[in-house]
């Protein structure tokens, strides 16, 4: 018998986020003429697992984490699913065969409530949302100090990213061998924000085998929480989550001409780091829409994270009042330098480009008209 003849025909759904069930090919029913019941079972007797990968169709649970029985089982999504995607970092309900013995295949019936949900759109016009990894509470954002070219820009948009979906971002500027990190750090520096660094040499022990202090430094950043990654395609991720947990995730070069990374990851992948915690490996992405957040929230992630000294605190900031924000009165001022006139410069692209805002409150909040760099 094979293993679907229960009803619950594997997906094809590489693209999941997009995905709907009722859309699907349909298969000649054999039980055509048998109505079909409503009531699902409840499925007391399922086991919940983590999402460690999702492929093809194919979810990788880790069932038992942190006991003797910890082990990888081999799922697929269960038709009473619907529509409900499952991504990497979920908490899952499982039945059928979770021993994880070699060709076994269980099925997720459940998912359970997420604690966080990170998610990008395509662009900042698109609403769509593609979902990145659940339950996550803290973000690496990694950058290169140079091949590829840092942008400021793209860090604030991961910021505002971290703090619709409730998460606390980490900067990681890596490749400092290849340029010195000081004038990229210096968009951040007076921010809260974490700011770590990286070389080509960081992971290696020194001479007497002890870890170097950036290992230690990122290995306490990350004990007790769910980290995902995220940045431009060759930037250091992977080569950063082998370091630290020691997978082999592959890692590629970066093109010499064009700066830019070969997109070597094309999966999601959770790893648990042996010094605790767990960290995520994400495929790069070229660009990183906010199309899922509310203008609002863009303001209030600025004024959480991503501006120097504000004041009033987040969430007392409706977005009609932006213009009369005294943070522009200050930036104008010059009493936020360069740092604050570039954020808020940043903050007024990035409300623009969402059309968030009146075009007399882009009106007021316009300082200068610069062109914007793209993110
Ligand atoms: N010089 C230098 N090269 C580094 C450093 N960190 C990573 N690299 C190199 O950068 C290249 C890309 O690294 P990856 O780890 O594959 O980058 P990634 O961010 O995972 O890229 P994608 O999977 O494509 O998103 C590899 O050739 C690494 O060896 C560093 O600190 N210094
Ligand atoms: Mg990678």
């Amino acid at each position: 018998m094979s293993w679907w003849s229960d009803g619950d025909e594997p997906d094809d759904d590489g693209e999941w986020s997009q995905y709907d069930e009722s859309s699907v090919r349909v298969r000649p029913n054999p039980k055509a003429n048998r109505p079909r019941t409503k009531q699902r079972p409840a499925y007391e007797n399922a086991e919940t697992g983590v999402v460690w990968t999702v492929d093809r169709g194919r979810y990788g649970v880790l069932m038992d984490v942190g006991t003797a029985d910890e082990r990888e089982i081999t799922t697929a999504r269960a038709r009473e699913l619907g529509k409900k995607s499952v991504v990497t970092g979920d908490r899952v309900d499982v039945v059928g065969d979770t021993s994880g013995a070699e060709g076994s295949l269980a099925r997720i019936v459940r998912v359970q409530e997420r604690t966080t949900l990170l998610r990008r759109s395509a662009d900042d016009s698109d609403a769509v949302e593609r979902v990145i990894v659940a339950n996550a509470d803290q973000m690496l954002i990694v950058v290169a100090a140079a091949d590829p070219e840092p942008r400021p820009r793209l860090v604030d948009r991961y910021m505002v990213a971290a703090f619709d979906a409730g998460v606390e971002p980490i900067l990681c500027i890596t490749k400092t061998d290849l340029a010195d990190p000081a004038p990229f750090a210096a968009h951040f520096a007076p921010l809260d924000l974490r700011i770590v660094t990286t070389t080509s040499t960081s992971f290696d022990p020194d001479a007497d085998g002890a870890p170097s202090p950036v290992l230690d430094e990122l290995r306490g950043l990350l004990d007790g929480h769910v980290t995902v990654t995220v940045g431009h395609s060759g930037v250091g991720k992977s080569t950063l989550v082998n370091a630290l947990t020691g997978a082999t995730r592959e890692v590629g070069v970066v093109n010499a001409v064009t700066g830019r990374g070969r997109h070597t990851s094309s999966s999601t992948v959770s790893f648990a780091v042996p010094s605790g915690g767990w960290i995520v490996d994400t495929p790069g992405v070229r660009s990183f829409g906010l199309g899922h957040v509310d203008p609002e929230n863009i303001l209030r992630s600025f004024a959480r994270h991503a501006l120097p000294a504000v004041d009033p605190v987040p969430g007392e900031i409706p977005l009609a009042e932006a213009h009369d924000w005294e943070i522009v009165d200050r930036v104008e001022a010059g009493e936020l330098g360069d740092v604050g006139r570039e954020r808020l410069r940043s903050l007024q692209t990035l409300l623009a480009s969402k059309g968030g805002v009146s075009g007399r409150d882009q009106a007021a909040l316009d300082d200068d008209g610069r062109g914007d760099e793209q993110p």
